[in-house]
């Protein structure tokens, strides 16, 4: 058997341990906070649902100590992970001891003596497939509910959206989230077009897309409105229609060549100027209208109720409630004007000490400027955007309103074999309370506010360093 099949083998027989639970136990759900997190977690709600069983949810952004303390007081005895909870493994076994623990994660597991028979872990990583690619939570969840329920199939569109949300399309998906896709797709659920992969671009005005399109980041026009206006008028497309504002929809075929060329033009110095043409996933299941359409906004939807502290919309819209996914676009609208917000303070404020700008790095400290749920986002923007020189590490940082500050790392270009866990845990080494978490390619952690200066000049010298040694190399 090929490692892939030996993950699927292994998962499957999780699933049927999982099956033999009681079922008049009520299971303990905990999930993360972003887009794949709530796919996952609706997956699993989804898959408990038909099985009837009975259970209570949580969604977290980070699984620390103070949260698995409060969960090991609770009188549940399974708990469930969702997209979360490998990273911390060893602390879940010291902390959950004489509980049943499933963990359906993709993030790299914590090295942890899985003979323990009571956590049982679901994890590509484990066969040695890349969780950061080639597989969400999301996906994992599904591959996992698959082995209990054949209806789960129906919502194969769902682990996409959590894949899309993880970033790990790439003009296409990998092997596994592959598979998941074709399922998708067999079952009615997606139809792929190539096009112009803007954010909103079936509803809102098109200055508005464009001043809102972070990913594709375009110079001058994102995070701008006049910028955007000044840029349709630049390339000869009128932006109102009459009194009213144009949307892409309104654009005839000249038009909509003019504003492929001319995004392109203006991202020219970027990456990959020719990004803002791709796969676009539209789900089948939507309203022709409706900016849950496209998949890709399907995940920012999710990303912005998590963001918000809304998670529960974000679940509702996956499940298909027709008056919870209203409010759930309600919400996003606002986390758009939060990022818009976020690009606008960092432009206003890169000159001043709020910015510390070193060789090979830049240290934005927001305080309380930028909501902290949003920092890791903008340094993901940040990263995408050109406004620093390829292989630039950027570490953002906000404050929580508990005395906790929330620090995010990224770099900027699109290296991937650069290991951001292995930094961020090296900054935040031997400071006390602090505790680390993400991937290769987005790590973050969270620290004391009071040890904010103690960490900025930690990461000053690690950052400084792993810079030189990324020019040696
Ligand atoms: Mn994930």
């Amino acid at each position: 058997m090929d490692s892939y099949e030996l993950f699927k083998e292994d998962v499957k027989s999780i699933a049927e341990a999982f099956s033999r639970i009681d079922r008049n136990e009520t299971i303990r759900l905990i999930s993360h906070l972003d887009a794949d997190g709530i796919s996952a977690a609706s997956l699993m709600i989804k898959c408990l649902n038909n099985d009837n069983r009975k259970y209570s949810i949580t969604i977290v952004q980070q699984l620390n100590k103070e949260v698995l303390t409060e969960v090991a007081k609770e009188p549940y005895k399974t708990v469930v992970f969702t997209d979360i909870g490998a990273g911390v493994a060893n602390s879940i076994k010291e902390i959950l001891k004489g509980k049943t623990v499933f963990i359906l994660d993709h993030h790299e597991p914590e090295a942890v003596d899985m003979k323990e028979e009571s956590i049982l872990m679901a994890n590509p990583h484990k066969f040695g497939i890349d969780g950061g690619l080639e597989i969400s939570g999301a996906g994992v969840v599904y591959l996992f509910a698959s082995c209990l329920d054949e209806k789960i199939k129906e919502f194969a569109h769902i682990a996409i959206i959590g894949a899309i949300g993880d970033l790990q399309e790439n003009n296409g998906f990998s092997k596994l989230n592959n598979e998941i896709l074709n399922e998708a797709i067999s079952g009615g659920k997606i139809k792929i077009i190539r096009g112009l992969r803007l954010f909103g671009a079936q509803t809102k005005p098109l200055y508005r897309v464009l001043e809102y399109c972070t990913d594709p980041y375009i110079p001058g026009v994102t995070g701008s409105e006049s910028g955007s206006i000044q840029f349709l008028y630049s390339i000869g497309i009128n932006p109102k229609n009459g009194s009213s504002w144009k949307k892409i929809g309104h654009l005839d075929n000249e038009e909509m060549k003019k504003l492929v060329t001319g995004v392109i033009m203006k991202r020219l110095n970027e990456d990959k100027p020719d990004d803002v043409l791709g796969n676009v996933y539209l789900l089948r299941g939507e309203e022709h209208e409706s900016p849950t359409k496209d998949a890709r906004e399907f995940a920012t939807l999710l990303n912005a109720c998590g963001r918000l502290g809304k998670a529960s919309l974000g679940i509702g819209a996956c499940l298909g409630d027709k008056k919870i996914k209203e409010k759930a676009i309600h919400s996003m609208d606002s986390y758009k004007k939060e990022i818009v917000n976020a690009i606008k303070w960092f432009e206003g404020n890169k000159e001043n000490e709020f910015v510390i700008k070193g060789d090979g790095f830049v240290i934005i400290n927001a305080q309380h400027m930028v909501m902290h749920t949003i920092i890791g986002t903008l340094a993901s923007i940040l990263s995408k955007s050109n406004s620093f020189k390829e292989n630039t590490f950027i570490m953002s940082m906000a404050r929580l309103v508990d005395g906790n500050t929330k620090v995010s790392l990224r770099i900027s270009g699109r290296k991937k074999d650069f290991d951001l866990k292995q930094v961020i845990d090296s900054i935040v080494y031997g400071i006390e309370n602090c505790e680390a978490g993400g991937h290769a390619n987005a790590a973050g952690a969270q620290i004391p506010s009071e040890k904010e200066e103690e960490v900025i000049e930690k990461a000053k010298e690690v950052l400084g360093k792993f810079a030189m040694e990324e020019k040696v190399l």
